[in-house]
This record gives C-alpha cells, structure tokens and sequence, in this order.
C-alpha cells in the first residue's frame, strides 16, 4: 500500500472506474476527481470530489498530501484541436504542478497514438522517435515532454505508459495486438507506484499491452525497472477476430489504426 494518499484524475471514466475498484479493494486510500459525477459507490476511506482540469487552484488543493498522481483525465480520443487542447494541455500542467507542489510521482496514461504513424512492420523501443498520428497522440507526446521537463527542471519522476487499447476484451484484428487486459492495466498501475524509483533517469516509458503473441511493434521499455509484467493475452480472441479489420489500406498500415485516417482539418 502507498504510504500517502493517491490521487486518481479521469475517474468517472472507463479506466478509472476499474482502477478505483481494484485500488480501493487493495486498500490504497484514494482521492477521486473528474469534470462528472462518479457513477459507482466510493470504496472505503475514498473521497471523490467534482473539478475541472483546467482549473490549476481545484487541482493543486485536491492533490495535497498525495504522493503519486495517477493521471487519467482529458480527452481520451480523437477531436479536433479546440477541443483536446483545454483538458489535455492546460490541464495536464496543472496535474504537474500538483505533482511539482507535493514532491509526488506522476504516472501518466500515455498512449500509442504518441507514435501511431509508425508502421505496424516496425519494432520500436522506448527511445523511438515519437510520431502522433492527430491532435489526441499530439498531446500526449507534449505529456511525455512535460513530464521530461519536470524531471530535468523539479525531479518529479514519471511512469509513461503508452496504453494499447484497455477494454474489457479486444473487438477487432489490430486489438490481437494492441490489447490490454484490466487486470494487466491494475498490476501495471500498481508496479509503477510502488516501485522505490523509476530508474535512474527518474522516467520510464512502457508499452501498455498484454502478452499477446501477435504484438510484434512494441519491443524495449522500462517494465523491469518496476517489475511489471503483462499475463493476460488476446490470443484466444484470434480466430473470431483476425478477418475483422478496416478495409481502409492507411489505417492498416499503421500502428495507431484508426485515429491515423481521421482529418479535422479537411473543409476548413
Ligand atoms: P474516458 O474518456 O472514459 O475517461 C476520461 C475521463 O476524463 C472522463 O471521465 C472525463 O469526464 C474526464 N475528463 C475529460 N476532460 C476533463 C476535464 N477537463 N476535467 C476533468 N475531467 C475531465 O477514457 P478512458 O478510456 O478511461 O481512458 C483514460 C485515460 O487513459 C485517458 O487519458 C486516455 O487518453 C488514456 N488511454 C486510454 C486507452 C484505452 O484503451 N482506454 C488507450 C490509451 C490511453
Ligand atoms: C487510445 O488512446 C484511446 O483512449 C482508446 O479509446 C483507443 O482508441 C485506444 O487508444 C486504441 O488505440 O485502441
């Protein structure tokens, strides 16, 4: 169990429901916070409370005594520009001044899209040079940078995980691959937590995937600096699903799939 309170953004959301049941469940006491009511019954000793991440004094008062910062709030796909950058931007350097104020650790929910314009023939590491594929992986690439600026500048230390695609099982053929099961996402969440540090550069990047046997993108990365390791695989779903792709040859072609062929800008 952390030794200070966790504060969880995003938690009326999909990840965060699971997070806060599994979390809570483990007895870590929790902070809870998103811009909409949290639908689920609050787990013992957890305290939710309503704010907006783009409000820096609601955030900054809320992560007060907390020692990791688990950050799952914003826009989690997608969108045109306008709209990801309030909650994505400003509020994820709200989020880190928190972390900054309090001497507290950030694990950040990063994702793929960080470099969905890698083809899916590519086997990237940890350093791979960062490609979003839209406005969403945009922000999350700045996330990353954030999080390098605050390590260098505060040593706030960070845990990237660039999440594949965590649902409750996967639904098409690029999933067999991208797949995170919640229970891997808990252990991950966990490990990064409670590891005594996150290496000697203070940050750590992990791809967030289960042990699926057709993710062949994804290959160096930080997991044995907190001693994380993915046991659930999207294999078994193979056979229902390996026919179910887009038919569009961008999107196939590319690791980030669908974002990749999506343009705001078209009309303008
Ligand atoms: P979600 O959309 O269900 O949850 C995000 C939550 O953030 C929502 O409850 C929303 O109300 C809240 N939020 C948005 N803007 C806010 C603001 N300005 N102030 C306060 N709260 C705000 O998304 P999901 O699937 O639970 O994802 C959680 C995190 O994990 C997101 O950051 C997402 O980008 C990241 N992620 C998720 C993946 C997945 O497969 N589910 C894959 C990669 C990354
Ligand atoms: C993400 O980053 C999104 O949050 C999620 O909704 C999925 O689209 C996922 O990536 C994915 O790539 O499957």
């Amino acid at each position: 169990v952390p030794q200070r309170p966790v504060l969880l953004t995003g938690a009326s959301g999909a990840l965060g429901r699971v997070l806060t049941r599994a979390l809570g469940e483990a007895g870590w006491t929790l902070r809870l916070t998103d811009r909409v009511p949290f639908p689920d019954p609050l787990p013992e000793g957890a305290r939710f409370q309503r704010a907006d991440l783009e409000d820096g004094p609601a955030i900054l008062r809320l992560a007060e005594g907390c020692g990791t910062i688990l950050h799952f709030g914003g826009i989690s796909v997608e969108h045109p520009f306008e709209t990801v950058i309030g909650p994505n931007i400003r509020g994820l350097y709200h989020a880190y001044e928190a972390a900054r104020r309090e001497g507290a650790r950030m694990v950040f929910a990063s994702s793929n899209h960080t470099i969905g314009f890698h083809e899916r023939s590519a086997v990237l590491d940890d350093d791979c040079a960062l490609k979003p594929d839209g406005y969403y992986g945009l922000s999350k690439a700045y996330g990353e940078l954030m999080g390098g600026l605050y390590r260098d500048k505060h040593g706030v230390e960070s845990a990237f995980l660039r999440i594949g695609s965590c649902f409750p099982e996967p639904t098409d053929a690029r999933m067999l691959a991208t797949w995170l099961s919640y229970a891997d996402l808990t252990r991950l969440v966990m490990r990064a937590t409670l590891a005594p540090n996150l290496g000697p550069d203070g940050t750590v990047v992990i791809w967030g995937a289960s042990k699926n046997s057709r993710m062949t993108w994804w290959g160096r990365d930080g997991r044995d600096t907190i001693g994380w390791a993915p046991q659930d695989s999207a294999d078994s779903y193979a056979q229902a699903l390996e026919g179910k792709t887009s038919g569009n040859p961008v999107v196939e072609r590319y690791q980030g799939g669908g974002f990749t062929g999506i343009d705001f800008s078209r009309g303008d």
